[in-house]
């Protein structure tokens, strides 16, 4: 028997989710950063094997929806839970007791759809010892009958392949929707913009991450070995800001474009010229007009 089905990845920002889905795809889909919220838009990863294709979706870790662009990320989470075939809830076993809270406010959510749900515990590398998974296991079996608890580290992939199993039978008959080398819904020009969005999260501090956006205005695949050639520009929401994202003689800007090119280069296996422009798109993040200018 043949399956496929959505599986949507949902849970808290900074559990791991976009982490997860890299590594089940085998490759890099979807940006992570150390900090929370960094996943915005809804991605699908596919995995493809003899007897199954798992339409994996990454979502943005729901918050308060304090700004439009906020909102637009919940609605795209709520959206792709609906959407769900199953759902893999994802939370992190090493948090502070006060992430309770927000994982009970989660799992009151997913428990909401009536989707099979599947429970990753992560980042069980951080669990010293691991005795301390038993009171946690115990704690989510009281709110939700979950499919299955499943300890992983998504980082080095422990406990993925048994979490895969338990998504499998969970998943419904069908012939694969995808070619086998599909690995996301996604086209390159928008995995360039985001791999740019996270070096430049990575590099700045404060709101800047969380006030800028990056639109490719050109890409250009001439034939090897003339470089791949980006032209993007990064959207900041304040005058203010523009010149810490340039930084002093416009070392900043480099920086995050010599970190985007390297990376760029490894996931194209090509040479690219990436060349960066800061502009000021007056609080793109506050109305729905301003994320419809910018957002792809
Ligand atoms: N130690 C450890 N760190 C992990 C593990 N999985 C993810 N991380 C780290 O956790 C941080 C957040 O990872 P992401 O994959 O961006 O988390 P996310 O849930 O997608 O976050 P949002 O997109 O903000 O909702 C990164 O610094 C990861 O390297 C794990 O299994 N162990
Ligand atoms: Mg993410």
């Amino acid at each position: 028997m043949h399956r496929c089905g959505i599986v949507t990845i949902a849970g808290r920002p900074n559990v791991g989710k976009s982490t997860l889905l890299n590594y089940m795809i085998g490759t890099k889909v979807a940006i992570v950063t150390p900090k929370p919220q960094t996943t915005r838009d809804r991605i699908t990863g596919i995995r493809t094997e003899p007897d199954v294709q798992y339409l994996f979706q990454d979502t943005p870790g729901l918050h308060k929806p304090m700004k439009a662009l906020n909102r637009r990320m919940v609605a795209e989470a709520k959206a792709a839970i609906s959407d769900a075939d199953v759902v893999l809830f994802m939370t992190d076993a090493a948090s502070p007791k006060e992430a309770e809270d927000l994982d009970r406010e989660w799992v009151a959510l997913v428990a909401g759809t009536s989707r099979p749900v599947v429970l990753a515990l992560n980042k069980v590398d951080r669990l010293d010892p691991k005795s301390l998974l038993l009171p946690i296991m115990d704690f989510f079996s009281r709110l939700h009958h979950f499919e299955a608890i499943i300890p992983i580290c998504a980082l080095t992939g422990d406990g993925v392949d048994r979490l895969l199993e338990e998504v499998k039978r969970l998943l419904p008959e069908g012939p694969a929707l995808y070619p086998e080398e599909t690995l996301s819904d996604r086209p390159i020009r928008f995995l360039a913009a985001e791999v740019i969005r996270e070096k430049l999260t990575l590099a700045t501090a404060k709101e800047i991450p969380y006030s800028v956006a990056v639109t490719i205005d050109d890409f250009q695949e001439p034939e090897p070995p003339e470089p791949v050639r980006i032209f993007a520009t990064i959207h900041c929401e304040r005058e203010s800001q523009k010149p810490i994202v340039i930084g002093r003689g416009g070392a900043m800007l480099r920086r995050i474009g010599t970190e985007a090119r390297r990376e760029l280069e490894l996931l194209l296996s090509r040479h690219v010229f990436l060349k960066l422009y800061v502009k000021v798109s007056e609080d793109w993040t506050r109305t729905d007009r301003g994320l419809d200018r910018i957002l792809m």
